[in-house]
Formats: structure tokens, C-alpha cells, sequence
């Protein structure tokens, strides 16, 4: 947790002037409901303890300037010249600016000062926490009068067009809808969504951290998605009102698919049963049957490894490891893949006990730490006040 105070400090040091305000917008977990989002299914996403921060102000002219903590880097451009830059942590605000043009939404220019403590690349949606944070402090900033969602929707198109990841909707929908204590079951079709409290009894929610960042997970995210619109487009020929994977039964693919494209196939299934894994492991939660809950989540890291094709040896190893546990009623591989953290349904009183025992074994077979991250569900994107 960054306090208020010092985040206005650092933004007075560094733009020896004061911002106006200060926005808190978190990462994410996401218990069940892994690549669905974009394909119109369901999530069970919340926020987390740990957040991207940032203290804003405007300026008397058009320019932007931006500052990370984490990098020591200055950003500066003017808001006519807004184009994404080759790679880096700016496009994610440059991205929510130029959408907010788009809308021809009246921005100035501004500083910003950002900060976190969400950790980098460990598939907690650092990005996505940061374009909702620029999102949240520009509607303040400017007066924009947008709604949550949209600040949601701005970030994911941020995504899209500036970083070149065609993501669905659900870690900036997490990041800003998120509600202390609860995880929200989101519809990614019409964005209907409930609130379910996450009751975990004697058992803790316990990410593993694999400091694993496969570089071309992008491209391979982007790849994912193609072969789902491919499979949907399969099926249309017999069925055209079909519109999405959500539309689409084991037996249609079957049907249609199968025979075609097998691979296509193995991974429209997977989307399609996840779905059903997530519609089991929310009835699982709400009677309190953890166990089988946990089980959802084990065989969730089976699809997402051997069908799915998006873990690693890392993230395959700590699953199959927790697996010999009985106080570890479930682990899986969490967001994107190709790195990342797993999330385990751990015993409270069993934590320290299997990261004592897990970290030197992991540290010997990958010659990489492992970061063990307990977390919270917290609340979604605030202004600090
Ligand atoms: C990433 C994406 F950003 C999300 O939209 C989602 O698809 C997730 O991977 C996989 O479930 O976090």
C-alpha cells in the first residue's frame, strides 16, 4: 500500500507542482473462466491488494508528461502528436488518451506520476490496472463524465490498438467494478455481472509466481484468438446464428470442426467446457463445497496446458507439485499464460509451510525464484481522498 501523502510528495518532486488527485486501481486474480472473455463467456475475476497508483495534474498547455517510478523513466509528448511509441509502459496511457480523443472528449495537458506495487508481468494485470488508472484520474481530471465501464472499455481498447494484444474485457472490468471481499461473476457477452463473496473458511487464496515472461505470449494470446473466431466460423457455415463460442455446443464442433482443423477443434472445446467448469466451480463456491471447487480448478490447468496450450514447464511443474497435498484443494496456471503466476485454494495454516518447502525446489529445477503473493479481494479502482 502507497499512502496518499506520498505520492503527492513524489509528483511535487518531480513536477514541482501539486496534483489534483490521486487514483488507486488494482490487479486482478481470476478464480475460474480462463481465455472466455473474448469469446462472450464467463469470468469469476476480483481485485486484489495491490495496485497501480497515480497522482495527476493538469497543465496550462497540450502537453503530457508522465512519469514511472518503477523504470525512473519521463515520458513527454504533445496531445496532438498521440501515437503509440515501439514498446513500453506509456502506450497503456497513451492508448486510454487516444481513446478518449476518439470520443472527442475535452482533455488538456497533464502530468502524471505513476507508481505500484502490483508485480510486473506476473499475470496480475499490472496493464490493465494502469490504463483504468489513467482512465479513472482523466474523467476526474477533466470532468468526462464517464461511467465505470466505459473507463473498462476504454482501457481494453487501449489494449487493442496501442499494445497490440487483442484482450477481452475482464481484467479491466475487475480492476474497476471489483468489491471488497467478493468475486464478480461476469457475463463478457452483455456485461451483466453478480457479486458472489469469496467464504474460503480455513483455506486462502495463494499465487505462485514462476518470474516466468515468455516474450512472444502476445503473439501466441492474439493467436489463441484467431483459432477461436476460426471455429465459430466453422460452425456458422451450418449454423449462422451462431455468434461467438459462447453460441456453441461440444456437438457442433464435433460436428463441424473436428474433421476440418483438429487443433482448432482441442482448443474451441476447451473455451467451450471452461465455460461449464466456471458455471460448476460459481455453484461449488456459493453451497461451500471447496473441495470441488478445487477440483474445477485442477482440471481448468489441465485444459489450459494440454488443450489450450498456454502454461509452460514452470507453471506445469508447480500445479503437478501442490497436486500431493491435501491441504491444496486446487492450482492452476492464472490469465494469459506462457508465465505467470498459478493460484492456489490453499489451508491457512499450511501456506508458509509450502513455500518453505516449494522454493528451493523450484529455485534448483529452474534456477529461478519463486515469489509466493497472498492476496485480498479488494475493492476496484478509487480516488484517494
Ligand atoms: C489476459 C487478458 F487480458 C484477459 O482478457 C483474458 O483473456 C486472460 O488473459 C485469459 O483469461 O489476462
Amino acid at each position: 500500500m502507497i499512502s496518499k501523502e506520498q505520492l503527492e510528495q513524489r509528483y511535487k518532486d518531480v513536477f514541482e507542482s501539486k496534483s489534483t488527485h490521486v487514483v488507486r486501481s488494482p490487479g486482478r486474480i481470476n478464480i475460474i473462466g480462463e481465455h472466455t472473455d473474448y469469446n462472450e463467456g464467463f469470468v469469476l475475476p476480483t481485485a486484489i491488494d495491490k495496485a497501480i497508483y497515480v497522482a495527476v495534474g493538469k497543465r496550462d498547455d497540450h502537453l503530457i508528461r508522465l512519469y514511472a517510478e518503477d523504470f525512473k523513466s519521463y515520458f513527454e509528448i504533445a496531445l496532438d502528436d498521440i501515437k503509440p511509441i515501439a514498446e513500453g509502459w506509456p502506450n497503456y496511457i497513451l492508448g486510454v488518451v487516444n481513446q478518449l480523443r476518439e470520443r472527442a472528449l475535452p482533455l488538456g495537458g497533464f502530468n502524471m506520476y505513476i507508481d505500484g506495487d502490483v508485480p510486473l508481468g506476473a499475470g496480475l494485470s499490472s496493464s490493465a490496472a494502469l490504463e483504468c488508472a489513467a482512465g479513472f484520474a482523466l474523467n476526474v481530471v477533466f470532468d468526462l463524465q464517464l461511467q465505470r465501464v466505459d473507463i473498462a472499455k476504454i482501457g481494453q481498447l487501449a489494449e487493442h490498438t496501442y499494445a497490440g494484444v487483442k484482450c477481452g474485457i475482464m481484467d479491466q472490468f475487475a480492476s474497476v467494478m471489483s468489491k471488497a471481499g467478493h468475486v464478480v461473476k461476469l457475463d463478457c457477452r452483455d456485461l451483466s455481472f453478480v457479486y458472489t463473496p469469496l467464504e474460503l473458511g480455513d483455506y486462502a487464496i495463494l499465487l505462485l509466481n514462476t518470474n516466468v515472461k515468455h516474450s512472444l505470449a502476445s503473439s501466441a494470446y492474439n493467436d489463441r484468438r484467431e483459432s477461436c473466431e476460426e471455429g465459430v466460423r466453422l460452425v456458422q457455415a451450418k449454423y449462422p446464428e451462431v455468434n461467438s463460442l459462447r453460441d456453441v455446443s461440444v456437438a457442433m464442433l464435433d460436428e463441424l470442426v473436428k474433421s476440418v482443423d483438429d487443433d482448432i477443434y482441442t482448443k474451441c472445446r476447451f473455451v467451450v467446457e471452461e465455460n461449464q467448469r466456471l458455471n460448476d466451480a460459481c455453484a461449488a463456491l456459493e453451497r461451500g463445497d471447496l473441495e470441488q471447487l478445487g477440483q474445477q480448478l485442477f482440471r481448468a490447468h489441465e485444459g489450459l496446458s494440454k488443450e489450450y496450450g498456454v502454461s509452460c514447464p514452470e507453471l506445469d511443474f508447480l500445479v503437478e507439485y501442490v497436486r500431493e497435498f491435501p491441504e491444496v484443494l486446487g492450482a492452476r496456471m492464472m490469465g494469459g499464460g506462457f508465465g505467470g503466476c498459478t493460484i492456489n485454494l490453499v489451508k491457512k495454516s499450511f501456506q508458509d509451510l509450502l513455500i518453505e518447502r516449494l522454493t528451493p525446489i523450484y529455485q534448483t529445477k529452474f534456477g529461478l525464484d519463486l515469489t509466493a503473493i497472498k492476496v485480498v479481494p479488494s475493492n476496484g479502482t478509487e480516488i484517494l481522498i
